[in-house]
């Protein structure tokens, strides 16, 4: 991907091969043609002669750059884009949990939680997600195709990272996805938590303990780019033990996220991300995403 989008910055297209001189006819390896000039460029294979003409011509789209990848590592309420959908922000605090704290919560539930593998589905196939979870609230959680049950027996020490959690963030949340990386080679891929039932423009609260990994944001391409990430623009937040990070306003519409794996060791992670979740509207598909709801009159 990186040497794709290095490949971008230059960009244009070689011309067609210029019409062949009227009264010729036969195909293109034809006696006049492999007698033509050739003044921009000429192929031949073996001891086949054949000529081709290229031209050079500068692309008629405007070129593009790439933009730089932002690191967003201080302290600090950052507005990363405002777009028609409203203003994505990111709130980071690290150091949220002093380090012997978040050291003996990291232990503690790491040995405590109910921490296991889930099968999710894509394009029908299953697969089984790279790190271990396990969800908490009132209702359960469908992603990837797949459920979490609901689950009220919340751990008392999540019980009390969430009242922290709550009171600086000014937000109320009733769940909780844990995720457990053991080591670098467990990861999330690239996704937007914009299930229907986390509402529109959910503050989503996550919570870091363990080693310090890499949480990567890119922006959604514009509809012209067809989906073409080559372009956009891109932010990296290093997690580290104890640090807290809200998404608020927009950042699920515009913008996606992931924490890939690692190719040097890692220990292991926790990250809790605390939402609220929304009874399904009746007849609503459990898992599906927000612009289904956005559709309803
Ligand atoms: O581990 C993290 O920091 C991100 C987790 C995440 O993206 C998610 O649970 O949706």
């Amino acid at each position: 991907m990186a040497d794709k989008r290095q490949r971008a910055r230059v960009q244009g297209s070689w011309a067609k091969q210029p019409p062949k001189h009227s009264g010729q006819t036969g195909g293109a390896l034809n006696s006049q043609s492999r007698n033509v000039n050739t003044t921009s460029g000429s192929w031949s294979f073996g001891n086949q002669t054949s000529s081709t003409n290229f031209e050079f011509h500068q692309s008629e789209k405007p070129i593009k750059d790439v933009p730089p990848e932002r690191i967003i590592e201080q302290a600090g309420d950052y507005e990363i884009s405002r777009e028609p959908s409203g203003v994505s922000r990111l709130r980071l605090r690290p150091g949220f949990l002093c380090s012997e704290e978040a050291d003996w919560m990291f232990s503690k539930l790491l040995a405590e939680l109910p921490w296991s593998q889930k099968t999710n589905y894509r394009q029908g196939e299953a697969y089984e997600e790279p790190r271990l979870t396990c969800w908490y609230g009132e209702l359960p959680y469908t992603y990837a195709r797949s459920t979490m049950s609901a689950n009220s027996q919340w751990h008392p020490l999540l019980l009390t990272l969430r009242e922290a959690v709550e009171r600086a963030s000014g937000c109320s949340f009733n769940s909780l996805l844990c995720n457990l990386y053991r080591d670098g080679h467990d990861s999330i891929g690239w996704h937007s938590d914009d299930e229907a039932s986390l509402g529109p423009k959910p503050s989503i609260a996550s919570l870091s303990l363990g080693d310090t990994r890499v949480f990567s944001l890119r922006k959604q391409p514009p509809p012209e780019d067809g989906g073409d990430y080559t372009y956009v623009e891109r932010i990296r937040v290093p997690l580290s033990h104890g640090t807290l990070l809200l998404m608020e306003g927009a950042t699920q519409d515009d913008w996606q996220h992931q924490v890939a794996k690692e190719y040097h060791d890692r220990g292991p992670r926790i990250n809790l991300t605390f939402r609220t979740i929304h009874p399904e509207p009746e007849g609503h598909k459990p898992g599906t995403k927000t612009q289904f709801i956005a559709k309803q009159p």
